[in-house]
């Protein structure tokens, strides 16, 4: 273990909501047994290589601010990145967080071609396994960083260029291997120049078929090397393009259902992502989940003010607790997990802010399990829900849905209007009420 987080010297432990101590969970207590799971098996929360470690702190105005040693210009780069690990393996284990997350060129140099680029991440991966090994940290998903070098400016796999295409192809291929050696869970793909700036020069339809043959590659290439981890395409509508392809949810599935993905591939569900799409964090969950798609979510959240992603860190057990609600309702996480795709403050410029923000967002996302889990087990919202519906059991809503008697059709059911006068009354949505006895649910979770 190195020792680069010397402000934090023990592991973080649960000390309860009592407690005072700034370095120590209060509400996630990683083995205590919530329904059929553990607090660690029901959230399998990840911290993200990028933002944590990878981020000098700089934006559109600024150099960055961090104290990263590893990121110095004059190292010698597979030293450095050797050096970054072993930080960043020192967190996760201080920590105590199951798992991590990562992209290609944050863990290994790109060197100045494809070979060195190739052999550079097998080598780090060898470190990383050895690193795994002794901390017990696994990982949830890698990706391949398609994204930032100038040759992707025009889409990776939407590219107008074909090599393009093939060099993207065989990046991906390099991560894949790396994320299967690894024993990933998920391998990811969030599509940030798979979209247009202008449609004055930009051909949709066939860049929505290079889309759907990229991925139905990535899908053979799982089956081919045997990884039995999920595929996960992360929906984001725009950012750093005008529009993405993968904008929600809702559009994947449409997408994933047009090129024969559906059965094969999930979604990736980031918070803030899903405000920037106008949709609720609950909203893109229970949308996902009502598709069969939902894999795995980026916790994080927006600033209600501003509209790009700012990826802080989550700390509304409201918004938190909505949403793993929809996760506990579709049967809770398989391969998925939540991961910190979070950044610090550009200020937070002590070495252990990173601590103080992940402990406030495990702790979020730990109470919220216990909310989400006490309103699901208590059934009362379920019991609203499906008494909303009860009439489609049985009489008229079954014939309308099996198409027998009245239901068969619009005329018959002209027919059983007229001779039934039927005049139905509105009944109340009672939303207000809802929200109320969800506020209950948050206050009274111990
Ligand atoms: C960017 C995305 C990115 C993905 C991984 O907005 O959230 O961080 O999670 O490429
Ligand atoms: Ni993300
Ligand atoms: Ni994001």
């Amino acid at each position: 273990m190195t020792d680069f987080f010397t402000t934090v010297p023990e592991p973080v432990r649960f000390e309860g909501p009592e407690s005072d101590n700034p370095l120590a969970f209060r509400w996630y207590d990683a083995d205590r047994v919530v329904g059929q799971k553990t607090m660690a098996e029901h959230l399998r929360m990840a911290v993200c290589y990028w933002h944590s470690f990878n981020w000098p702190g700089n934006d559109v105005f600024g150099d960055g601010t961090f104290d990263r040693p590893w990121l110095a210009a004059d190292l010698e780069p597979m030293e450095a990145a050797r050096t970054k690990m072993a930080a960043a393996f020192e967190f996760f284990e201080k920590l105590g967080v199951p798992y991590f997350c990562f992209h290609d060129h944050d863990v290994a140099p790109t060197g100045s071609s494809f070979a060195e680029e190739t052999a550079n991440l097998n080598e780090l991966a060898d470190d990383m396994a050895v690193h795994m090994e002794r901390t017990g940290v696994g990982l949830l998903w890698g990706t391949a960083r398609l994204f930032g070098h100038p040759r992707y400016m025009a889409g990776a796999a939407t590219n107008p260029n074909p090599e393009v295409y093939a060099r993207a192809a065989a990046q991906v291929k390099n991560c894949m291997d790396v994320t299967h050696r690894l024993g990933g869970q998920n391998y990811v793909l969030w599509g940030g120049r798979e979209g247009y700036e202008t449609l004055l020069n930009t051909d949709l339809s066939r860049e929505l078929d290079q889309l759907g043959r990229f991925l139905n590659q990535v899908v053979e290439y799982k089956h081919h090397i045997g990884f039995h981890g999920t595929i996960l395409l992360e929906p984001k509508p725009q950012e750093p393009t005008k529009h993405q392809y993968d904008y929600d949810s809702q559009s994947c599935f449409a997408f994933l259902q047009r090129y024969g993905l559906e059965d094969e591939v999930k979604v990736n569900i980031e918070v803030n992502h899903a405000t920037l799409s106008g949709h609720d964090f609950q909203h893109e969950l229970a949308m996902a989940a009502a598709c069969g798609i939902l894999g795995s979510v980026d916790a994080n959240r927006g600033d209600d003010r501003l509209g790009w992603d700012t990826d802080q860190f989550p700390n509304s057990v409201e918004e938190m607790s909505l949403g793993v609600y929809e996760i506990l309702r579709a049967g809770g996480f398989t391969t998925g997990g939540f991961n910190f795709d979070t950044k610090l403050r550009r200020m937070s410029i002590a070495r252990d802010d990173l601590f103080h923000a992940h402990i406030g967002g495990m702790d979020t996302l730990a109470r919220s399990l216990l909310v989400a889990h006490s309103m699901l087990e208590d059934g009362v919202l379920e019991g609203r829900r499906s008494g909303r519906y009860a009439g489609w059991e049985t009489g008229l809503g079954a014939d309308i849905l099996h198409g027998n008697g009245p239901g068969a059709s619009l005329g018959s059911l002209h027919h059983f209007v007229g001779d039934t006068e039927l005049d139905p009354a509105p009944i109340s949505g009672r939303q207000e009420e809802l929200e109320n006895l969800v506020n209950r649910f948050i206050e009274r979770v111990r």
